[in-house]
Formats: C-alpha cells, sequence, structure tokens
C-alpha cells in the first residue's frame, strides 16, 4: 500500500504544528484501537537550523517526527521524498508535514511536482490550509488592523487559495456567531473550496477534519496564485528569521524559576518590536528541563497574548533555551531587539548566558543565497 502524505499549510502561528500532532494523535489511535499496522509521522519544515522550537516541542507529543531545516520543502523534493521514505520505513504510513507559515506553493512546487517526478509514489491528501480567526480579520471585508504590513493579505489570500480544504482553527476564541460570520465569508471567496471549524487545542472538530483528510485525494492540478508577482516578493522581502539556542545559568548556582525568565524574555521581545514599531508573526520559545519537564510558549503577534502551553514544574540552575522568530522587521533590528531582551533577562535574574548559535536573516538578504557569497564595493 502506497504512503499516504498530507500538507498542512497557514500563515505563522496558525496552528500547523498543533494541528499535526494532534491528527496524527488522532489517527495513531484509530489504528491502533483497529489493530492495524503502522502510524502517523511529521516532518517539521523550516527555514533556518536544525533542533527548532516546532520539533522540540513535537518530540515531547509521542509521534514520530523528523525535520526538514534550511529550505522550504516546496524547493527539495527530492529532500522531502528520502524523508518521506525513511519514516515509512520506519513503519509510518501517513506522513503529514508543515511548510513554513509564510509560505506559498505547496499545491504547485510540491504536490503537483511529486505527481508528476514521482507518479503514483503517493497517496496524496488533501492540502489543508488553517486559518486563525484573528488573522482573517485582514482580509474580511473590514479590513481590521492587525498590524501587518499590507502585503501580509497577499500571502494570506494566496495560502487560502491553493487549500483543497480550508480550516478556521483556534474557533475556542470565537463565539458561535463569529464563526459563523467567518466560516460564511471564506465560504463566499472560496466557493469551490469546502470548509470546515475546529479547534486544534480543545481537540472540537479535529476528528471531522481527520475524516475528510482520510477519505479524500488531492487533486493536484496546478493553479496560477501570484507567486511571481512583484505583492509576493515584497511580501517575503520583509519577513526575518531569529534562531537562537542559548544555555541559561544563574550566576550562584541557585535554583530559579524559569518560567518567569521565559515570560521576561519574550516580553521584553515584544516590547522592543512596538518600539519599533514592528511586529512578529510567531515568536516561540522552548527549553527541557529534567525527563519530560519542559516549558513552551508562543506570541503570535504583539496585539496577542503571551500563551504558554506548558510550564516546567520545577526550578533549575541552568537550563538551554530555543528561542526561532518569524518576524516582520529588518534582521538587524530584530537582532538588536533579542539581544537588549537577553540583557534585559541577565541583569533581572541574575543569568550569565552561553549563546550555542544564532541565525538571524531577513528572506531576501545578501548573503543568504548564492551559497553565501555577497560582497559590495564602493569606490
Ligand atoms: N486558542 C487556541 N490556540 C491555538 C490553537 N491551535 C494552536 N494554538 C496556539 O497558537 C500558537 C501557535 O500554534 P502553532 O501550532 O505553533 O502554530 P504554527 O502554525 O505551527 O506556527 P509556525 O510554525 O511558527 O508558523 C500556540 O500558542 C498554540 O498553542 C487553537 O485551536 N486554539
Ligand atoms: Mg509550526
Amino acid at each position: 500500500m502506497n504512503t499516504k502524505y498530507m500538507i498542512v499549510s497557514g500563515f505563522l502561528g496558525s496552528g500547523k504544528t498543533t494541528t499535526m500532532i494532534a491528527m496524527a494523535r488522532i489517527i495513531n489511535k484509530r489504528l491502533q484501537d483497529s489493530g492495524q499496522p503502522g502510524h502517523s509521522a511529521i516532518i517539521a519544515n523550516d527555514l533556518g537550523a536544525k533542533n527548532l522550537v516546532d520539533a522540540d516541542y513535537t518530540r515531547t507529543a509521542d509521534v514520530a517526527i523528523n525535520e526538514i531545516t534550511g529550505d522550504c520543502i516546496c524547493y527539495v523534493t527530492d529532500d522531502l521524498v528520502s524523508h518521506i521514505d525513511r519514516l515509512a520505513r520506519d513503519g509510518a504510513n501517513i506522513v503529514i508535514s508543515d511548510i513554513p507559515g509564510c509560505g506559498v506553493g505547496a499545491l504547485n512546487h510540491v504536490y503537483v511536482t511529486l505527481t508528476e517526478e514521482y507518479p503514483g509514489k503517493y497517496d496524496l491528501l488533501p492540502l489543508v490550509c488553517l486559518v486563525d480567526p484573528i488573522r482573517l480579520r485582514m482580509v474580511l471585508p473590514e479590513k481590521a488592523e492587525i498590524h501587518l504590513p499590507e502585503e501580509m493579505r497577499f500571502v494570506l489570500n494566496a495560502q487560502l487559495a491553493e487549500a483543497d480544504v480550508i480550516v478556521l482553527n483556534k474557533c475556542d476564541l470565537v463565539s458561535d456567531e463569529e464563526r459563523e460570520v467567518d466560516l460564511d465569508f471564506i465560504r463566499k471567496a472560496y466557493p469551490d473550496t469546502p470548509v470546515m471549524a475546529m479547534s486544534a487545542r480543545t481537540g472540537e472538530g479535529v476528528e471531522q477534519v481527520v475524516d475528510y483528510a482520510l477519505s479524500h485525494t488531492a487533486p493536484a492540478v496546478w493553479r496560477d496564485l501570484g507567486t511571481d508577482s512583484e505583492e509576493f516578493d515584497a511580501a517575503e522581502a520583509q519577513m526575518c528569521w531569529y534562531n537562537r539556542r542559548f544555555f541559561a545559568e544563574e550566576r550562584d548556582g541557585k535554583n530559579i524559576d524559569f518560567n518567569q525568565v521565559v515570560e521576561d524574555f519574550m516580553e521584553a521581545i515584544r516590547d522592543g518590536l512596538i518600539e519599533a514599531k514592528r511586529n512578529v508573526g510567531h515568536l516561540k520559545l522552548f527549553a527541557a528541563g529534567e525527563s519530560d519537564d519542559f516549558v513552551k510558549c508562543s506570541i503570535v503577534g504583539v496585539d496577542y497574548d503571551l500563551e504558554f502551553e506548558r510550564k516546567l514544574d520545577q526550578p533549575y540552575s541552568g537550563i538551554a533555551i530555543v528561542v526561532n522568530a518569524r518576524a516582520v522587521c529588518e534582521s538587524d533590528t530584530f537582532g538588536d531587539i533579542a539581544e537588549d531582551a537577553m540583557d534585559a533577562i541577565k541583569a533581572a535574574h541574575n543569568l550569565k548566558c552561553r549563546v550555542i548559535f544564532t541565525e538571524c536573516f531577513g528572506f531576501a538578504d545578501e548573503g543568504r543565497r548564492n551559497g553565501g557569497r555577497a560582497s559590495r564595493y564602493v569606490d
């Protein structure tokens, strides 16, 4: 039997990782309950280094996981195939992957390419695009101001336009009436696309989305999404990626509450962004303590609350922290904001910090492409 492969797309912080974990758990339980062999597995895809927050977090969820980092799955088809096949050799019969949250093009670059270059190799399940009700306000008729540049509307619309099924996630955050308004808007804007609603956090509606995905196949037919346009380039050019892993320890070796350190660090970055009049699509942090103790938290925009999915159960004298941001900000400005935030927690909590790695790059920054080769000479 062919391995099934499904892509979950959606804007930064729309809930792709949370959804993939929720879906994988449901599928695994169904397989187990029915005595069928196999399991589902996740491929976490992002730009930048390995061992990012999403992969570390997914590893805490007893779901098989593999990472594709450094590039979007849209441009590394052979790599994607080898990852799917490796997971399949380890017993996975359903593989779910995401694409980076500013990404558009999974339909044309992944599904259509797989169909052309590896015909019949996989059963392609519907391309699920998640949308968060608050982000949706960017494209609703009232075009609410949520402090993201105009070009981001283009990305959000293009993501919805390439979906085989659109899922309004985070329904727990809105009333039933608001949910109906949102669903109605999506149905009218994309009349040919089925629309569903769920909450990956509470689990409401996730079974139905899994049912839909497993009982349909993706048509995988090329669509013009306008990604060769100036608008798309302009949207991408405003994004920066920040990935840092560091070890923070209390200078006198005392055990301290690192949940408070994490909160102060995240809030300091938020304050810096507000001051610079910039925003972040998703700022996330993960740090693992002893055995299965960990802290994971996110902010999906400067206007949103800081959310802890989990807090540490016990204090520590030192802990390795990984922080990732996908921001709408110049990379050098974001780098400075993060540095200031780190200085602030060092002073407030008597910490010393060893940086294990940092990456901070704009999507279109010089020196990122072309194997990193870039130079300028001015007379
Ligand atoms: N209230 C609520 N929060 C959710 C839901 N799904 C995800 N979240 C939260 O939204 C934030 C982002 O979720 P992720 O699953 O990391 O989002 P993502 O799309 O994978 O983010 P990126 O990979 O950075 O683009 C986290 O704080 C989640 O806990 C939901 O259904 N309801
Ligand atoms: Mg994610």
